[in-house]
């Protein structure tokens, strides 16, 4: 093969990593994390292997919802730095083989964006119709609310405007209305402006409440699909190998509607939001059938787009797609507490903590994430194993700064702790047990762990590029699949018990096969037949590469 779509379709394979700037690292002493930082840390990334940074939102903002609530899309806010310490970042991480994707905010404002002032203020203003009013809440099924219990219902009464305005999050977050001609040319604008920047795409927030049109009185009749379409042939007019990564908290079918036609002309990637429910479900019941049917239950994906898988992300780990007794099982098993658990649906901790600190049983989970389809997206300190602070307020709670080292500020700040974006936790997962530092110089730290795994990850495009095939396994306790792409073979099988388990494991059709290589560990297995047997111990887990006679394989 001469053009190989390794090499264009970068998004396939690697590592997303996200993170915050105002949590990573904070250079010029203020509490807060900045772009400077950023760029001292981008050869940490390098190191871990990171292909792609996804920067969460750095815009000028009041900050109630985490930066979520932009006042100007053409900036970085004071705090975090500069334009120009923006283009430094990116320019570094270029160099180091990284590419830059950030948020894209707009399906709202904030309610002190400089648009909404003027629409608010005036019935004739330009901006008016840049949002969304109605003389009366409109009352719509559909409409229903994001945060329950914190937002006070979706429609809100503007005194000066004399209307009220529709939002599908906080009050103070009105949303766009993207019927308007005038706002979806200001979108690709936006688009436009950052890619000349640099940037190698979005993640764009909110897709299905920013291509919704209900509640906009008289919408033209505009086919959403269509829209988000027209934007992605505005972003591959303008950069041919820019991406769209979308937040699409939809069952699987409506998911798929979201990456376009046959040909795949919309989102090239959406978060497997389904997947990591059910990852969940199968793990607090040690039931690996359950992956088996989520996986079954996904359709195939167009050639130009692909999934993105993610345990865990900046938000609560929603599990609003399981019933309400599955739901109520995991939190069972990983957040028992009220205080866990925020807006009825989800959890508020991170992975170490959910799991009592085993790591066997971590391992096992970042390393089934990492063997299925899609690529693998991690969120800042998930590499070290961080745990979340539930003092802080719902899903502040893991946000906390990341955790360089056992000094005072984790090595994060130098300043008062109390100018902190968010208080650092203590005990067993706080930054004098865990750290990047102390865990450089372990070689059996969860870092260096999640090294290895990366490495092997990108060196096989077998599992991003590949077709993948659920192998019937017992006992119900164990998950395995393989990937097939361009003549090779991976064959991952991963424990979901706490106890030992043997499987039989057939390699149907593979006749010429002569041996399998352990990608994580030492084992190099000779086979004279396609099958074979292997004990796993509690919550074990093993990457195979087959070997098939006269194949070349990686190292
Ligand atoms: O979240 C939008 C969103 O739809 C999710 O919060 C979803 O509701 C959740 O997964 C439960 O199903 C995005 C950002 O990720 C979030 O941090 C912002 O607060 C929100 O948009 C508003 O901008």
């Amino acid at each position: 093969m001469s053009l190989r779509a390794t090499s264009d379709q970068w998004w396939k394979n690697g590592l997303i990593y996200c993170l915050d700037v105002e949590t990573f690292l904070d250079w010029n002493g203020d509490g807060m994390g900045d772009l400077s930082g950023l760029s001292e840390r981008i050869d940490y990334l390098a190191g871990l292997g990171v292909t792609t940074m996804w920067l969460m939102p750095f815009y000028p903002t009041p900050d109630r919802d985490d930066g979520y609530d932009v006042t100007d899309f053409y900036r970085v806010d004071d705090r975090l730095g500069t334009l120009g310490e923006f283009v430094e970042v990116v320019r570094t991480a270029h160099d180091r083989g990284i590419r830059v994707i950030i948020d894209l905010v707009v399906n709202h404002t904030s309610d002190k964006h400089p648009w909404f002032q003027s629409a608010r203020a005036d019935r004739e203003s330009p901006f008016r119709d840049w949002y969304v009013w109605s003389d009366e809440p409109v009352d719509d099924p559909a409409l229903t609310e994001t945060f329950p219990g914190e937002q006070g219902g979706v429609w809100t009464y503007d005194e000066s405007a004399g209307q009220y305005y529709l939002h599908r999050f906080y009050p103070h977050q009105p949303d766009l209305n993207i019927a308007n001609p005038a706002v979806r040319e200001e979108i690709a604008r936006i688009l436009g402006f950052w890619m000349a920047l640099g940037v190698s795409g979005f993640r764009v927030d909110a897709v299905p409440f920013l291509l919704e049109l209900e509640g906009i009185t008289g919408a033209p009749a505009i086919d959403p699909h269509r829209y988000l379409k027209e934007l992605r042939a505005f972003v591959q007019r303008r950069r041919g190998d820019a991406i769209l990564l979308g937040e699409v908290n939809l069952p699987p079918k409506q998911q798929r509607e979201f990456f376009g036609d046959e040909d795949g002309d919309e989102l090239h990637l959406v978060f497997n939001f389904s997947l990591m429910q059910r990852i969940y479900l199968a793990l607090a019941r040690r039931d690996a059938r359950i992956v088996e049917d989520a996986l079954a239950a996904l359709p195939a994906v167009p050639f130009d787009s692909q999934w993105a898988n993610f345990l865990r992300n900046h938000d609560e780990l929603t599990l609003d797609q399981l019933s309400d007794s599955e739901r109520q099982e995991v939190f069972d098993a990983f957040g028992p507490d009220p205080e866990m658990q925020v807006y009825g649906r989800g959890l508020r901790r991170r992975l170490p903590s959910m799991f009592g600190g085993d790591q066997r049983r971590l391992r096992m989970a970042y390393s089934l994430m990492f063997s299925l389809p899609g690529v693998p997206v991690l969120f800042y300190g998930e590499e070290i194993g961080m745990g979340e602070n539930l003092a802080e307020k719902a899903r502040a709670a893991v946000r906390t700064p990341m955790q360089w080292s056992d000094e005072p500020g984790s090595g994060f700040s130098t300043a008062d702790p109390s100018r902190f974006p968010a208080r650092l936790p203590d005990g067993e997962y706080g930054p004098l047990a865990v750290n990047a530092a102390a865990q450089r110089r372990d070689p059996d730290s969860l870092l260096n762990w999640f090294e290895r795994l990366i490495r092997r990850r990108k060196e096989l495009p077998t599992i991003g590029f590949g077709e993948w095939r659920v192998i019937p396994t017992e006992p119900r306790a164990v998950f395995a699949h393989r990937c097939d792409w361009d003549g090779s073979t991976v064959v991952a099988v991963h424990n979901f018990s706490p106890e030992p388990s043997r499987v039989h494991v057939p390699l149907q059709g593979d006749e010429d096969v002569v041996g399998l290589d352990d990608l994580l560990g030492r084992e190099r297995v000779q086979l004279d037949r396609p099958e074979f047997e292997l004990t796993l111990e509690g919550y074990g887990y093993r990457w195979l590469l087959v070997r098939r006679r006269g194949q070349r394989l990686p190292p």
